[in-house]
């Protein structure tokens, strides 16, 4: 059939398991022809396909409502509810958003992006259902990896109690971005393997009502059989002792089973645990095949051969660089430890977790956990390497502040991903740390110019041992500087002049440096000079720098890829309150008080304002009059 003549998912109410079949099969031809050209979670999508349709043929969405957790897995959703049109601008500026989005659809009734949110949403919408005496079904939809994340176990805790209707979904691929861990996903293997569980349940149910009542040691000795019997019988006792009825496990590529199950799902009062097991990537070998999470999501790919498009790049990935120091150093320092949850591709921790297995980390989706396990190492005169991206780390500001930095302790902070990321859009822009983590004593904060500066501050944090210490490093690569052979450590809080100049300074750090030198050489043809500094401490300040700077009186401008408010620039307006510097003309470019959405980085670095261009235009504003400037 016509995918983009799809308006809604009636449609699908009249089909035959067989035409099902067909338009599975047709969905997973245009997902792999489209991603091929966009990109996008490949891997997730193919694999809740028909697990997708069934939801929309049982349910009536948006009356009743699916909540997609992490919600990368959401693009069938998007055809059947009408937006297969928009799959050419997927993950593009002004185009169809990756994850669910309440503007686009009134089917996507929650957004997501960062995981284990969908539990507590339903539970939300459940209890508000209820106090409404409405009547919908609330359906999340959780994968098992995002079941390890904290809020998920949690939400699981209170629903259970509450004895809510809800029909929690868990899509279980065995994988989360790489192979799933933990105790919780080991439970999950061995339901896996057990027998279709409601139907034992009924059987076992029979059977225990024909052991006699009888009174004194007898009974209690009847309830303990009864109690082992279950254990030994019912696979989903672990869901059931929650308060769930666990139904399962189902195979998520059978209409027939999925129909069956989600009917018993519907008409069951309380929560329901549906556990389906489904294949990621399925119907596209090289996703089916892959078991590190190659596939989980993609830039653009050659459908016949598997291979990626690779963009050019001339420097280092950041993740590689910082993960590759990170292992050279633990050769010689055997304290050296890395945590991360549930990122060893992404953090690209895999060689290190080949050289040190027993340690290397990956606790799950559990940002809070890993934080507070890297304190507890820490405690212990460890160093731990804890691989975090920025928007995650946004999880765990409790434990760094509470467990880490309170304690005063030598964990090292990766902050990857940090700065703009482009295609996963708002939730997942890494822009916030600097605000959030600058006003918390005794955490040093940097970022690097370049590769080369790079591997020299990671050496640098794993060598510093008065307290926490966060390198920040971009998503994507270095820009190909030579590389110094031996590793220098860099002193705490010092910058650098990379470029003299009279009439005004910039100061700035990270992907942003190459910018600033831009303006400054353009501006310099017209006979302006301007000064650039390299403020790869973002905490603590170069302070001594900041007072020669502001007792020379010249213009400051700040420029960072963060939030504004709360971020570096405030740190500069601070310094110079602090010490009456009010003459100075100080003005920051950065990131406004608002979410960024989607986009290649450079389009939305163009669309905020920060441009070579913009910083021209916002110096020649800045410098007095009477010297020459360019205006552009
Ligand atoms: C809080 C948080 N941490 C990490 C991630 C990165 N991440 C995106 S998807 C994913 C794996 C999800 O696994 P699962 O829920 O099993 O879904 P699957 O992709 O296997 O369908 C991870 C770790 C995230 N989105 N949110």
């Amino acid at each position: 059939m016509d995918l983009l003549s799809i308006k809604n998912p009636q449609f699908l109410k009249k089909l035959s398991n067989h035409e099902l079949e067909k338009l599975s099969a047709e969905i997973r031809q245009f997902l792999i022809e489209k991603l091929s050209e966009t990109g996008g979670h490949i891997g997730p999508n193919l694999g809740v396909v028909e697990l997708t349709i069934a939801l929309h043929k049982v349910f009536d969405s948006p009356n009743d409502k699916f909540i997609w957790d992490v919600g990368h897995q959401s693009y069938v959703h998007k055809i059947l509810t009408g937006r297969a049109s928009e799959f050419d601008t997927l993950r593009q500026y002004k185009g169809l958003c990756g994850f669910p989005k309440r503007n686009e659809s009134e089917h996507d009734v929650w957004e997501t992006g960062h995981s284990s949110t969908s539990l507590s949403a339903a539970m939300g919408m459940a209890i508000a259902r209820d106090l409404k005496k409405s009547k919908e079904h609330i359906i999340p939809i959780i994968g098992d990896g995002a079941l390890t994340g904290g809020m998920a176990l949690e939400a699981l805790n209170h629903i259970g109690d509450e004895n809510k209707d809800m029909i929690v979904v868990l899509n279980d691929n065995e994988m989360s971005i790489a192979p799933n861990v933990g105790a919780l996903h080991n439970v999950l293997g061995r339901l896996r393997t057990a027998g279709k569980y409601h139907w034992v349940k009924d059987e076992l149910e029979y059977l225990l009502k024909k052991i006699p009542a009888v009174g004194g040691r007898l009974a209690s000795t009847a309830e303990r059989v009864k109690d082992s019997l279950k254990y030994m019988l019912v696979s989903g006792v672990f869901f059931e002792e929650l308060g769930f009825t666990y139904l399962g496990p189902v195979d998520g590529h059978s209409y027939e089973d999925l129909f069956e199950n989600l009917q018993y799902a519907k008409k069951t009062k309380g929560p329901v645990l549906l556990h389906v097991i489904t294949k990621k990537g399925k119907g596209y070998k090289p996703a089916e095949t892959d078991t590190i999470g190659t596939w989980h999501g993609t830039g653009p790919y050659k459908i016949e051969t598997g291979d990626f498009v690779k963009p050019k790049v001339v420097g280092p990935a950041w993740s590689k660089l910082v993960s590759e120091t990170v292992q050279k150093l633990a050769r010689e320092d055997e304290r050296i430890v890395a945590v991360t949850p549930a990122m060893p591709v992404g953090s690209k921790l895999e060689a290190f977790a080949e050289e040190f297995p027993d340690r290397m980390f990956d606790v799950g989706i559990a940002e809070q956990h890993a934080t507070t396990l890297a304190a507890g190492l820490a405690t212990q005169n460890m160093k731990p390497f804890l691989a975090i991206y920025s928007t995650f780390l946004q999880r765990a500001y409790d434990q760094v502040v509470h467990d880490i930095c309170r304690q005063n302790l030598n964990v090292f902070i990766g902050i990857d991903r940090a700065g703009l990321v482009g295609a996963d859009g708002e939730t997942h822009q890494g822009v916030f740390d600097i605000a959030f983590l600058r006003h918390i004593p005794n955490i040093v904060l940097m970022m690097a110019k370049d590769e080369n500066e790079g591997q020299h501050l990671v050496n640098t944090a794993l060598k510093y041992d008065e307290g926490p210490i966060a390198l920040r490093y971009a998503r994507g690569n270095g820009i190909g500087v030579e590389m110094d052979k031996e590793l220098k450590e860099i002193p705490i809080g010092t910058w650098e002049v990379l470029r003299e100049g009279t009439d005004a300074v910039i100061l700035t750090f990270g992907t942003t440096i190459e910018m600033a030198l831009e303006a400054a050489e353009q501006l310099a043809r017209n006979g302006t000079s301007i000064r650039v500094v390299n403020a790869r401490f973002i905490k603590p300040m170069d302070e001594k720098m900041l007072h020669a700077i502001f007792q020379e009186g010249i213009p400051v401008l700040t420029i960072e890829e963060a939030i504004l408010q709360g971020g570096f620039g405030s740190a500069v307006l601070e310094f110079a309150q602090e010490n009456q510097y009010f003459e100075t003309p100080i003005t920051r470019i950065g990131i406004p008080d608002r979410f960024i959405e989607h986009g290649s980085v450079s389009k939305l670095l163009e669309e905020i304002g920060m441009t070579t261009e913009n910083v021209i235009k916002t110096l020649s504003s800045m410098i007095p009059k009477n010297k020459k400037v360019l205006r552009s």
